[in-house]
């Protein structure tokens, strides 16, 4: 890895000379008195990196570059010289000019880049030149599952990843690694455009909504980090490392088990469903220690009213609650403590707590046809007053009622666009601050999980965080296909593919939440093959593992799925390998590695049965040794010739785990 300024441009160049940043250029966007300006600075070698040659309006850039393997650092601090404040809209400390290039092999038609989606639910994989990045058909669903001010441009082989991306070279094998390794404060991006066999565009961007940089103060913008790599998956879960060490993510040693009523029940629970569910879980006990039992979505009163049970709850949360911990579970309950619908109490009480769109009303947030037909508004975290009520929302659940899990929902609507009491923060800093106000009421034990949250305001305060939409009792359907663009939102399989896609942020930023393993064989339309699917993808990736089924009378064939599942999860700590991540939508490979056992998972997301011959030597060098190796799920031995594997017809959406002694 190689490095220089020369001509007043940044040069980055691997070992190889095969990967080649050329040329490029800071590029700042700012306002000052009402006017837009565009500053793009040439840069001047210094001790320790580089600065902008030029000044405009008392701005000055400096980029201190040092090398820690396996990346360059880039350090970006920006400074206001000149007597006014500046509101910056953006900084990307690298930006490729006309006269640049950007080079990962020889040809950029063969590339395939990594688009990581903005929040918990947006789809997440890697696009071929010739592809679209599909945003949802709609604004109304867009709002819940991408950033609404950086939509897709629709436009083929131009996409925008969020925090960081990895460009691959499918034909020559070259990868470049890039991202910021601080997402907490601002969202930033790393965009690339595939223009015929170049790089149109390429540039690392953070976004300041408008920050003001007052007079005589600098800045540091989070830094960014470059690397090639051998292999997409490895380099981006060194960059996943790398970064939450930055961001000091919390990771617990421990990975609880739970129940969560969502996907069974749905709204129609009551205090009675939790109860039977009580009873059931402490019958499940030889087999199955539950951590948590989560009441989720429908105890409420109002979406806003999270301390107003309604009345399915008569006896209140409280009871419920120590009900749960007598019978020795951690309790848990579900709120989406930013949004509020017009009926709750809380609006009608505090009408002026909300952020407001541009015609001064409330903030559109969400419409949940599961709600009825009211909207949701989004609260204004920046408001102390609201910060305040949050603490007593959480302060109540946690150390008054005893709720030791809380899984906080529909986090995006902090961080949507609008206008809020302090204009100097960041959406992202508003949402961190609504985050950071319920982690200091909640103390350090109690175990939070994100959902429907933009990624980077969340590392270092959630426990465990959702990393793809929700799993449903069906595969796909029609909505999930075609408005959804058979990848964002609610759909099995759309759940699965992020698991996959998202696996190396797994215990670097928080622990992955794949969303909950439906164990019935009832009021359910997924097939045996597609709830095996589903079990491989959370087991495999180590994620948390949470049923969602009423746990009363599960018949003999769901208690085996049980068995099954828990067998391959007891024994193991999976660490997941993805090496078709750049190759396949979705990755039908999965490897996963413990002390005691390896791990080859092969899915079949086609709609036909479809047979794999696996070459196990490309990944396991044991296999030279094997004469057969095990498959999991249908437990059958499988001949090894000269450590090629042939996997009899996979059913469709099925898949098939293959089992290894270790190296
Ligand atoms: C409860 C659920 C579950 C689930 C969450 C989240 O756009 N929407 O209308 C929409 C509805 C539900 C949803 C996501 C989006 O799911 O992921 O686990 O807690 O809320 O309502």
């Amino acid at each position: 890895m190689f490095y220089e300024v020369r001509n007043g441009r940044f040069f980055f160049w691997s070992e190889d000379d095969r990967v080649r940043l050329e040329g490029l250029r800071p590029n700042i966007r700012y306002q000052l008195g009402g006017n837009p300006y565009v500053f793009r600075p040439y840069l001047e070698r210094t001790s320790d990196g580089a600065r902008g040659a030029a000044e405009q309006h008392g701005l000055f850039l400096d980029l201190a570059l040092r090398e820690d393997k396996p990346f360059l650092v880039i350090e970006p601090r920006l400074t206001n010289r000149g007597p006014e404040p500046v509101y910056l809209e953006s900084v990307a400390p690298l930006w490729l000019p006309d006269f640049g290039e950007v080079f990962v092999g020889p040809s950029a038609q063969d590339w395939s880049v990594f688009r990581n989606g903005y929040q918990s639910w947006t789809g997440t994989r890697s696009f071929r030149a010739q592809e679209v990045d599909p945003d949802p058909f709609s604004t109304l669903l867009r709002i819940g599952l991408i950033d609404i001010a950086r939509p897709s441009s629709g436009v083929a082989g131009h996409f925008r990843s969020d925090l960081f991306t990895a460009i691959a070279n499918r034909s020559s094998q070259e990868v470049l690694i890039a991202g910021f390794l601080d997402g907490r404060f601002a969202f930033a991006d790393i965009e690339v455009a595939i223009v015929g066999e170049r790089c149109g565009r390429w540039a690392a961007t953070v976004h300041y909504d408008g920050k003001p940089l007052p007079p005589g103060k600098s800045m540091l913008v989070p830094p960014l980090v470059l690397g090639v790599a051998a292999n997409a998956y490895e380099g981006l879960a060194a960059y996943a490392r790398r970064s939450g060490q930055y961001m000091q993510a919390r990771v617990p040693e421990r990975n609880p088990i739970g129940w969560c009523s969502w996907y069974d029940y749905f709204t129609s629970i009551d205090e009675g469903a939790i109860r039977e569910n009580i009873d059931a879980a402490q019958r499940l006990r030889p087999l199955l220690s539950l951590d948590y039992l989560q009441i989720d979505d429908g105890y409420q009163a109002a979406i806003g009213d999270w301390l107003t049970p309604n009345a399915k709850f008569r006896h209140g949360l409280a009871r419920l609650a120590s009900e749960i911990r007598s019978a020795g579970f951690t309790a848990g309950i579900w709120l989406a403590p930013f949004i509020a619908t017009r009926d709750s109490r809380l609006f009608a009480e505090h009408p002026d707590w909300f952020v407001q769109d541009e015609d001064h009303r409330p903030r559109f947030a969400l419409w949940n046809p599961m709600w009825g037909s009211r909207p949701c508004y989004a609260l204004d975290t920046t408001n102390a007053e609201v910060l305040k009520w949050l603490q007593e929302v959480v302060s109540t659940l946690v150390h008054q009622w005893g709720f030791g899990v809380l899984k906080l929902d529909f986090l995006y609507a902090a961080a949507l666009p609008g206008k809020r009491s302090d204009p100097s923060a960041t959406r992202a800093e508003a949402l961190r601050r609504g985050l950071e106000a319920m982690r200091a009421a909640a103390g350090e034990d109690t175990f939070f999980i994100g959902c429907g949250c933009p990624l980077g305001p969340a590392v270092g305060i959630v426990d465990a965080m959702r990393v793809g939409p929700d799993v449903a009792p069906f595969w796909t359907n029609f909505f999930s296909r075609v408005p959804l663009r058979d990848l964002h939102g609610v759909a099995t399989k759309h759940a699965i593919r992020n698991t996959l896609t998202r696996a190396f942020l797994h215990r670097s930023w928080w622990l992955n939440d794949p969303d909950c393993l439906m164990i019935r064989t009832s009021r359910t339309r997924l097939t045996e093959e597609e709830f095996r699917t589903l079990a491989t993808a959370i087991l495999l990736t180590d994620g948390l593992l949470v049923l969602s089924d009423r746990l009363s009378g599960l018949t003999e064939p769901e208690m085996d799925r049980l068995r099954q599942v828990l067998e391959l999860r007891n024994e193991n700590r999976f660490r997941a390998m993805v090496p078709s991540l750049m190759d396949e939508d979705p990755p039908s490979l999965l490897l996963a590695y413990s002390e005691d056992q390896s791990a080859l998972a092969c899915f079949n997301f086609a709609d036909e049965p479809s047979t794999r011959r696996l070459d196990l030597q490309r990944w396991f060098p044991q296999a030279k040794k094997l004469f057969h190796v095990f498959e999991y799920w249908t437990n059958q031995v499988l001949e090894l010739e000269n450590g090629t594997a042939t996997l009899p017809a996979i059913p469709a959406h099925g898949s098939r785990i293959l089992t290894l002694p270790p190296d």
